[in-house]
């Protein structure tokens, strides 16, 4: 009894999300932690195929491997459950000293059942699918299918019974996503027998209070009376979202890790309208994300999986997913090199983590989505942001958790950006020489080097009322006096390049001083680390 309970207090707390001030961190080990993460490819998640993903995990810098469980995997036959590949994936996770996050693909995988098990997505009788007004049968699961839903909460206790099994004691699984960008694509809703008789019922009392809905014809009844013309995407959201909240419940009763669901987009500028086609009804887009809090409170975050490179897209959809009620994490976006510069952006905004997807060495290219290539020079416009923060990462999670940073990308338009922080303003702007300004030259004509597309970035954590730690690449940065400091003269004290060490001790490489500062800080195309101070006189 004395030595297993000296080990259970040796077990790291769970991970586990907290919220302060309308902000977020995941607690991994008892403190923030930012997720520097890579999702594998979608076939990846096979013992022999990890071989090909570590070394890309390794170039990538990353600290969290974002990787698929699949139904199909672990229950192959009903009943028999089969973990192998989860040992093997955990314990090599160890050895390369990453935490993992896995993806629960089942009854619903970009929408659809294909990595369910052959006994599941070949039985319409006993796991009926989607019937569409007519009667024909659709292609995506019902969410009103009992026995799916049954079967899927039991594979999925089972996975967290035996993760918890295996690695209570290491916590190298952090979090869990719940399916994987769920919803239909091409019909709104069930019309299923089950479907119909549930949409002539009454809106529930919580989806009525917390739903934000551009039309709302009724204080309360059936759905059509209240939502109109948005009714019908409500619905199948509401559908979609309890499904997975009674898995994602069953589940943490087990093993409480942190669970999320992820979302293919619709677009966050174009106009609000009732569903027509254009993205997946009952996926946790942003316009829904209250109908996900009302009916699955198990899952503590909407994601965005980030497949638009245009900068306003971008931004728009950070702006739509990180709420006070949510907190922002990237569990995917395009592998090509125009997604790396929103790195910056993106942990500056303090998202609880960030994962390009696509990465790992499988002979398999994502374009025209994301990179066309498949080797070291796809990971390596990501990997060396990560590397310049994997040093800090813990420090950068507190300062993000403490609202003390800021980020941004160069935008497609490369115009400047101001940054509005405590007392202090940065200006950021792009393409811009290191040593004063083209106008000086009619001669010059072209541009600096490597900047013929967007590709600048800085992310800036203010550790104290004048000092600030950088990190960026392809920007000019200027800081300017604001609130208290609004007017004043002001001048550099300090601008160290440097990096932290492990224990989190600031090591000075240089000072950046004369040339080097007097037409702003521009920092160069390979990511660095700043530590600046600044004072008024
Ligand atoms: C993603 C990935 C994988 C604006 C695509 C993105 C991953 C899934 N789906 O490689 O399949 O499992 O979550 C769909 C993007 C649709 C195109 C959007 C264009």
């Amino acid at each position: 009894v004395a030595a297993a309970s000296v080990t259970a207090a040796a077990a790291p707390p769970l991970p586990q999300l907290v919220q302060k001030d309308g902000r977020h961190a995941l607690m991994v080990d008892g403190a923030p932690f930012v997720m520097l993460g890579a999702q594998a490819h979608n076939s990846s998640n096979y013992p022999a195929a990890l071989k090909k993903v570590w070394p890309a995990i390794r170039d990538m810098h990353a600290n969290t491997l974002e990787i698929p469980v699949a139904w199909e995997q672990i229950e192959p036959v009903e009943g028999k459950f089969d973990f192998s590949y989860v040992d093997t994936l955990v314990a090599e996770a160890r050895k390369n000293k990453v935490r993992l996050v896995l993806l629960w693909f089942a009854t619903w995988k970009n929408t659809n059942p294909q990595y369910s098990p052959e006994w599941v997505k070949f039985d319409n009788q006993r796991f009926p699918r989607m019937l569409d007004k007519d009667g024909k049968v659709n292609y995506c699961m019902s969410p009103f299918g009992e026995e799916t839903l049954k079967a899927d909460k039991k594979a999925f206790v089972a996975l967290m019974t035996h993760i918890k099994q295996i690695d209570e004691a290491h916590r190298t699984v952090i979090m869990m996503q719940v399916q994987n960008e769920v919803g239909t694509y091409g019909l709104v809703r069930d019309y299923g027998p089950k479907a119909q008789a549930a949409f002539a019922q009454e809106v529930p009392q919580a989806v009525l209070e917390r739903q934000k809905s551009p039309v709302k014809l009724a204080a309360k009844g059936t759905w059509s009376e209240v939502y109109g013309d948005y009714a019908e995407q409500y619905f199948h959201t509401y559908a979609i979202a309890s499904y997975i909240g009674e898995i994602a419940k069953a589940g943490r009763a087990v093993y409480n890790l942190p669970m999320y669901v992820n979302n293919a987009l619709r677009d966050p500028l174009e106009p609000m309208a009732p569903w027509k086609g254009n993205f997946a009804s009952g996926g946790p887009t942003w316009d829904v994300i209250d109908i996900y809090k009302v009916a699955a409170p198990a899952i503590d975050l909407a994601a965005p999986d980030i497949y638009m490179p245009q900068s306003a897209k971008f931004t728009g959809t950070l702006d739509r997913f990180q709420r006070p009620d949510n907190a922002l994490m990237v569990p995917e976006l395009g592998n090509a090199p125009t997604y790396a510069r929103y790195t910056y952006q993106v942990l500056g905004r303090g998202a609880l983590g960030f994962a390009p997807f696509g990465i790992d060495y499988a002979d398999y290219s994502n374009f025209p989505l994301g990179s066309k290539l498949t080797d070291k020079a796809m990971v390596e416009p990501f990997g060396s942001i990560f590397a310049v923060f994997r040093p800090m990462e813990r420090q950068w999670a507190k300062w993000a958790f403490e609202g003390r940073t800021y980020g941004v990308a160069e935008s497609d338009e490369r115009t400047e950006q101001t940054i509005a922080m405590k007392n202090w303003t940065a200006t950021v702007s792009f393409r811009q020489w290191r040593f004063g300004e083209k106008e000086w030259n009619p001669e010059i004509k072209d541009e600096p080097a490597n900047t013929e597309k967007p590709s600048g970035g800085v992310a800036i954590a203010q550790i104290g009322d004048n000092e600030f730690i950088v990190v960026g690449q392809q920007v000019r940065l200027r800081l300017g006096g604001a609130g208290s400091n609004d007017g004043k003269p002001t001048m550099l004290a300090r601008v160290e390049e440097g990096s932290f060490d492990p224990s989190g001790k600031w090591i000075m490489e240089r000072n950046w001083n004369g040339d080097q500062v007097d037409y702003g800080i521009n920092l160069p195309a390979k990511p660095v680390v700043l530590k600046i101070r600044i004072g008024t006189y």
